[in-house]
């Protein structure tokens, strides 16, 4: 079989063992761990002479390379994380649109696609990862590659109304269309992606997902990933470390654990999730001393302004709900901004009676699957999760809620702690059904099966009149 080559932007520092934050990296380290492959993209330092430099763990090949400063700055800082995860994950107000950000991006496209080139082999298949890297198989084919290059979006991807926003719109989808697959987290997204190729750039839509569009054939399909709900439940279950510190209050009396893991960032809904546990002590009060918040945020891209502001907005958050609420014995919220390994992580959800999953956007939510993996089969706990995340799709027997509602997630807090056994067990095992089916492997195998698999050309369906942009 042909070899692997993954692609995206960040590769992590992973050596078996090693903690992991962010859910790119989990999916992609397990995959390539099973396939064997190269593993190639930044290595996260900023240096004024970047070198490649390739080292074999196992069977994966981390080749990386680090990026200048002026690289830095106008590709990950500006466009990809200052224009597109906005954009893409419906926030307008915080984007801004810079011209020599967007060259940047372009620019570093180019560069670390020039980089790779030597490392190709024909037959390698290229599965590129996430929206820092867009246009990196247009880059890829002036330079004459002619491997299978598939694409996986691991964000939402938005309407086109939103997407029109980025003034390269046009010129950054016409990128994308260079890919030979393209993968979407859910029917939402690819649907998204769908409109805009049909009415902005008068694309064709044929069957099984084949799409032609500026000149190039391709497909878009929606892969929704997945976890490994065997080994996520025995890591659960062999975790005996600091879970004694859940489940009690420092007294020794008895206290249910509501518990939420994300990386800092604004599209995760932190903000508004505080402001539903105060609500939920100050509605009610029967819960107070019962029950303790625990939220893990570890912080991401601290050198991006919206994300320093939100961090600011979290510690006053914190600050006040601890100060109006705590007592002696008792302090109702737990804020932490430490990354944590991941055998804790699994322990801590196993342990918390609910998993607090509320992103305003996410193009599937991790947390969400690994915390109903962790479950005990036999005395679950309650996922209460966001509408507006990918997971709410498959997870439908969640209690699902509206994250700009407080009242209504206080009230679904309520109700996830008076929950049942019965219909806990009923639910949990509903949304594990799902889980299994679509595990982290099928993810994967279904992604490359449709890569290697034969292109066929597109036959028209339908095709709409071209929008004035
Ligand atoms: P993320 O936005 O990073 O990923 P998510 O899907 O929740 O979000 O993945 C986070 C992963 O990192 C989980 O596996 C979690 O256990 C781990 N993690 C989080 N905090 C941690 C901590 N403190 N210590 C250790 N591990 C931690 C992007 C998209 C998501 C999409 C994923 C995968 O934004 O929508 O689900 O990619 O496609």
């Amino acid at each position: 079989m042909s070899r692997l080559v993954v692609v995206s932007n960040r590769v992590a520092p992973i050596k078996e063992g090693k903690a992991v934050a962010g859910g790119l990296a989990v999916g992609v380290f397990d995959a390539l761990r099973d396939s064997g492959g190269v593993w190639f993209g930044w290595n996260g330092e900023v240096t004024s002479q970047p070198k490649l430099v390739c080292e074999t763990v196992g069977s994966i090949t981390y080749a990386t390379i680090g990026l200048n400063k002026r690289d830095y700055d106008q590709y990950y800082r500006g466009f990809s994380n200052a224009t597109l995860w906005p954009i893409f994950h419906y926030r307008i107000d915080l984007a801004r649109y810079n011209r020599d950000e967007y060259e940047g991006y372009r620019r570093v496209n180019r560069m670390l696609a020039e980089q790779l080139k030597p490392l190709l082999q024909p037959d390698d298949v290229l599965w590129i990862h996430d929206y820092h890297l867009i246009p990196f198989a247009e880059e890829c084919r002036q330079l004459g590659i002619r491997n299978r290059i598939g694409f996986f979006l691991h964000i939402p991807f938005p309407a086109p109304e939103i997407l029109t926003a980025i003034p390269p719109h046009n010129e950054l989808l016409k990128t994308f269309c260079s890919y030979d697959l393209i993968g979407f987290q859910t029917e939402v997204d690819r649907q998204a992606f769908e409109d805009y190729i049909a009415r902005e750039v008068r694309g064709l839509i044929g069957a099984d997902n084949a799409m032609t569009a500026y000149g190039h054939d391709f497909r878009a399909k929606h892969y929704p990933i997945g976890v490994m709900p065997d080994e996520i439940r025995k890591t659960a279950e062999s975790y005996r470390g600091r879970r004694n510190m859940i489940g009690r209050r420092e007294s020794g009396e008895p206290c249910e654990t509501i518990i939420s893991v994300d990386r800092l960032d604004y599209s995760k809904g932190l903000v508004e999730r505080f402001g539903a546990y105060e609500e939920l002590l100050d509605r009610f009060p029967e819960h107070r001393r019962q029950v303790q918040f625990l939220q893990i945020a570890p912080t991401s891209r601290s050198d991006v302004k919206t994300y320093q502001h939100i961090r600011q907005q979290l510690e006053t958050q914190a600050g006040h709900i601890n100060g109006r609420y705590a007592d002696l014995d008792w302090m109702p919220l737990h804020y932490l901004n430490k990354s944590h390994e991941r055998k804790i992580l699994m322990g801590l959800f196993r342990a918390a009676r609910i998993g607090l999953v509320t992103p305003l956007r996410d193009g599937m939510n991790l947390v969400a699957k690994e915390y109903v993996a962790a479950q005990n089969p036999d005395d679950p706990g309650v996922l209460v999760l966001s509408r507006f995340a990918g997971a709410a799709r498959e997870l439908s027997s969640a209690v699902i809620v509206n994250p700009y509602d407080r009242v209504g997630m206080a009230e679904a807090l309520d109700r996830a702690l008076r929950m049942p056994l019965e219909e806990r067990k009923d639910r949990y095992e509903s949304m594990m059904r799902v889980i299994r089916q679509n595990d982290l492997a099928g993810w994967r195998d279904n992604f490359l099966r449709d890569l290697r698999g034969p292109a066929s050309r597109p036959v028209l369906l339908r095709q709409t009149p071209a929008r004035a942009v």
